[in-house]
């Protein structure tokens, strides 16, 4: 019998107003002000001698920045993203004035995501302050909860939200519905601290009413055209014939209007492919040798190991498995790995695991290439979130077929990376 697939559940999240929450974490006299992020290094709030801090107030401020984002309190004065800080100086004088920490908001970007992902893995990264997440598949998302059909979804939604919580101090926004269109739409429905779940059967109620600019696609241009046609609303696209929309708009694009408007949209949730390892290696001009060209050899052996370690850092990864790889003179290749106790992007921690590759490999010929390796790869972000454990135990290196190992000349001693 063919099964039915499962309805799809998508959900979209997005960070409230999540520049201006970071700083709140760290200026916590500021909560319920209205508070724009914006300034720049000079706008750093001041520590007075009692302890005390005194800030920067939009008044005060020339220039010509642009704001970032502002608190709800700030909003409600009618100051907005991309609004000129001088220009927002009129609406709210009074108002507090932020510098901007990108890293920050970064660090707190990755954490997160890492804390949605502990609950619901598949999701695609829309940048620092939104996701999709896909919960078709989570157990029970598909339940009932009493008369609620979409309990099992929502209960996991508010999971998420929990956990983004406990583990930012940061509030979230949150949409569920059968795609991603609307799921984009619904999270903003009921911002800040919201969860909104719709169904096809809320789209006249909940979306058509709402101004054509709303859904992600329509931008300015396609925009003041619907409004030159005299349609304002996205029931005003749902009501025209796709036909029409089609001649007004193009093939593609009239036909996209019309399916948005009706809540139609298959797209996947695109989740990264995440890399399996990262290796870096090099091809000799001249065939080396361990002993003759010692000194050679183990400067690149620990240049290559440092490059591998920046490459994870930069990437945000951690590895538990460095591994090495060797060509010879005569194209035979040898590799050998080992697994560390702990997942690590160190640069030492690296070069030791390496040296101690090494060893298991005869070095009697010469060498056109080496390669160092990290495999077993986990996010940092991931790992940075994990609760400590005492119960997560080092593993054992692993220990395969014994190997013999050489007491050739090595082209160089181990504890040499670490000088
Ligand atoms: N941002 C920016 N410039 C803009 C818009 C946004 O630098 N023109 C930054 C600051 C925001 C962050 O991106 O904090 C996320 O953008 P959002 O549109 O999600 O806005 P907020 O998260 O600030 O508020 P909301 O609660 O409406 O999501
Ligand atoms: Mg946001």
């Amino acid at each position: 019998m063919p099964s039915v697939p499962p309805r799809r559940l998508i959900a979209h999240l997005d960070m409230d107003a999540f520049y201006a929450s970071v700083e709140l974490l760290r200026y916590p006299d500021l909560r319920g002000l209205p508070v724009v992020i914006g300034g720049g290094r000079r706008h750093q709030p001041e520590t007075l001698p009692d302890g005390s801090r005194r800030y920067a107030r939009l008044a005060d401020y020339a220039g010509r920045g642009v704001i970032t984002t502002s608190t709800y309190e700030a909003r409600a004065l009618g100051v907005h993203s991309a609004m000129g800080v001088m220009k927002a100086a009129v609406l709210a004088p009074q108002a507090i004035l932020l510098p901007v920490d990108f890293e920050q908001y970064r660090a707190y970007s990755r954490r997160f995501k890492a804390a949605v992902a502990e609950l619901a893995p598949v999701i695609e990264d829309r940048g620092v302050d939104e996701i999709y997440i896909d919960l078709t598949h989570l157990p029970g998302a598909q339940d009932a909860v009493g008369h609620d059909p979409l309990g099992g979804a929502r209960a996991i939604a508010r999971e998420i939200k929990n956990n983004v919580q406990r583990s930012t101090g940061l509030t979230c926004s949150i949409g569920v519905t059968p795609n991603k269109l609307l799921s984009k739409i619904a999270s903003e429905l009921d911002k800040p601290d919201g969860l909104t779940v719709l169904t096809l059967d809320d789209l006249p109620t909940r979306v058509w009413p709402l101004a054509a600019r709303k859904v992600n696609g329509i931008g300015p241009k396609a925009a003041a055209k619907l409004t030159g046609l005299g349609i304002h609303t996205v029931g005003d696209i749902a009501r025209c014939e796709r036909a029409w929309l089609v001649e007004q708009f193009g093939r593609s694009y009239g036909a996209w209007l019309h399916d948005a408007a009706w809540g139609r949209d298959e797209r996947p949730v695109v989740t990264e492919s995440e890399p399996v390892s990262m290796s870096r290696e090099t091809t000799f001009e001249r065939d080396l040798h361990a002993v003759r060209d010692k000194a050679r050899l183990s400067a690149l052996f620990t240049e290559l190991c440092t490059e591998l370690a920046q490459d994870l850092s930069r990437k945000g990864y951690l590895s538990q498995t460095i591994g090495i790889k060797l060509r010879f003179d005569d194209f035979r290749i040898v590799t050998r790995d080992l697994t560390l106790p702990a997942p690590t992007s160190d640069a030492q921690a690296i070069r030791r695991a390496a040296g101690e590759c090494l060893k298991r490999v005869d070095l009697s010929r010469r060498l056109r290439l080496l390669g160092v390796r990290g495999g077993k790869l986990m996010r940092q972000a991931a790992v940075d979130a994990r609760p400590p454990s005492p119960a997560r135990r080092a593993l054992p290196p692993r220990a395969a077929e014994p190997e013999p190992t050489y007491n050739l000349p090595l082209f160089e001693p181990l504890a040499d990376a670490d000088s």
